[in-house]
């Protein structure tokens, strides 16, 4: 099935990138004529609150309506709606058939929102793929839940742009000006955050509410705490170990983040990093963590591996990977003893930046895996261009084993196929001995899971090992030796 997908996948790009050569020309023909008028036009809106390509209201342009319209409202004017529509799936295509294609689907979408915008809507495009409304009077949530379906239905029928159809579909967040007090820059923040609830759980609408308030509350909690943070003194790195199943031996282990803040407590890493990423503080944190993780992978046995998470920025700026890459240097572990977790989501943000930062890293020596492979894009054809050394087969399938079906042939298949590719693979999220047997009967190789561990502080560590090696061997004085 996987394979299906992704040979589906692999045809589905090749057959995009034709198509798209061939009528890049004739696009770029009637683009050009166009541009000409544009070019004359451009000029005489620079000054102008509109925006050029659509046509519509700009940014600038909204905000300032908007703010009006809240001062209005303060002054016992009427209340509105303010509305964020933001297109899902709009990147691949400016990327695969070019930004003319981009600009005319843009275009349309924005024909196509003036229209579905209901008649008192002010529809603006805030930038990019992103657009605005706003709705004069109360909405109820059924009303409004009504107008999201409208906008998004209007935007997903499909589009033909010189003789080619194109679909993309739309995420929807709208906030009422009574939520609170806000000013205009308060207001569109969390219609955003709205939308990119939207977007995160492809429920197609979202209104804001006041458990997004207490939401929002805790992410600025944690984002100020951690600029105020000492990362050096409230960071730390647990591990956890990788096992190869046939031998029962502890071939590595991923270092995981943990922070203690003195303000807050124990942050969730999935709370933190987001935060960290979303602040730039990544770029800070990563070379600290990544510090303390081979200070601690010194003193482990030889053959212990490292494996080690980045984030986004970390791989996408040449200043970031560079400064990883000396680190990785100073410190007196062999680089092969190394390997980079990176997401297929990730990769795919710019899939070419994402290739140059991982060849540096291979080229000092060390490896690269692919993290939470299966739940993403699971394209093998993703392995061969970025030259992956592991793939890490995400915990959901392990999780699903228990349903029966078809998972452990999937599992299997995938297995099977990094090794045909001289792919190495670690089976995540392993909890219980059955989990184990099931791999075990498919040949899985290496497994990484609470079964084994949960994530260990360092001290640990040599007693971890030393008991896995007696467990092996069956105990004795040989054993000895190995423990560290
Ligand atoms: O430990 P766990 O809850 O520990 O981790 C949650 C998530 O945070 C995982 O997706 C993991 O990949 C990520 N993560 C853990 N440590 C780091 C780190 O040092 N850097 C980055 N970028 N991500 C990390
Ligand atoms: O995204 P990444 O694979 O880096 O995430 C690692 C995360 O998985 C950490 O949060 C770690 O604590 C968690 N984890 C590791 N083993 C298991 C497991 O067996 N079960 C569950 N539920 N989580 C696990
Ligand atoms: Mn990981």
């Amino acid at each position: 099935m996987l394979l299906q997908a992704s040979m589906i996948a692999l045809a589905g790009s090749l057959a995009g990138y034709c198509i798209s050569t061939l009528t890049r020309g004739a696009i770029s023909r009637e683009i050009r004529a166009r541009m000409t008028a544009e070019t004359l036009r451009q000029t005489a809106e620079a000054q102008a609150d509109q925006d050029m390509l659509t046509e519509l209201p700009n940014r600038r342009n909204f905000f300032r309506r908007l703010r009006e319209r809240l001062e209005r409202g303060r002054a016992g004017g009427e209340e509105f709606v303010l509305g964020v529509v933001d297109l899902d799936g709009f990147k691949s295509i400016n990327d695969s058939y070019g930004h003319t294609v981009g600009d005319l689907l843009l275009i349309e979408v924005a024909a196509r929102l003036r229209d579905a915008g209901g008649g008192n809507g002010l529809v603006s495009r805030l930038g990019g793929d992103e657009f605005a409304i706003l709705i004069d009077g109360a909405r109820n949530d059924e009303q409004l839940h009504g107008h999201g379906d409208t906008i998004r239905e209007s935007i997903a029928s499909p589009y033909l742009i010189s003789d080619i159809e194109f679909s993309v579909s739309a995420s929807v967040g709208f906030v009422r000006s009574t939520i609170a007090d806000l000013d205009e820059t308060g207001l569109i923040e969390r219609a955003d955050f709205a939308m990119f609830r939207a977007k995160a759980n492809g429920s197609g609408t979202v209104i804001f509410s006041h458990e997004h308030e207490e939401d929002l509350e805790q992410i600025g909690r944690v984002e100020q705490a951690l600029r105020s943070s000492d990362k050096e003194a409230e960071m730390s790195v647990v591990f956890q170990p990788q096992v190869d199943i046939a031998s029962g031996e502890t071939t590595g282990f991923e270092a995981l983040a943990r922070w203690n803040s003195p303000s807050l407590g124990n942050v969730r890493p999935d709370v933190f990093i987001a935060a960290a990423e979303r602040t730039g503080l990544i770029e800070e944190m990563t070379p600290i963590l990544l510090g303390k993780a081979l200070k601690i992978a010194r003193d482990w046995p030889g053959d212990i591996k490292l494996s080690f998470n980045l984030s986004i920025r970390d791989i996408m700026s040449s200043t970031a990977i560079d400064k990883l890459c000396r680190i990785i240097e100073a410190s007196d572990i062999d680089p092969a003893r190394l390997e980079f977790e990176v997401t297929e989501t990730l990769i795919m943000s710019d899939f070419e930046t994402a290739r140059k930062s991982l060849a540096k890293l291979q080229t000092l020596g060390a490896r690269v895996a692919l993290d939470d492979f299966g739940v993403g894009y699971a394209n093998f054809g993703h392995i061969d261009q970025l030259d992956i050394n592991t793939i890490k087969i995400d915990r959901s399938f392990v999780t699903r084993l228990a349903d029966g079906g078809r998972t452990a042939k999937v599992i299997k298949t995938m297995v099977d196929m990094c090794a045909t590719l001289g792919v190495g693979s670690i089976i995540e999220g392993v909890e219980t001995e059955q989990e184990l047997d099931v791999l075990q009967g498919i040949g899985a190789r290496k497994v990484q899971g609470y079964y084994y561990s949960k994530p260990m502080p360092p001290d640990e560590i040599p007693a971890f090992l030393s008991r896995r090696f007696l467990a092996r061997i069956g105990g004795g004085p040989a054993s000895v030796a190995r423990a560290v």
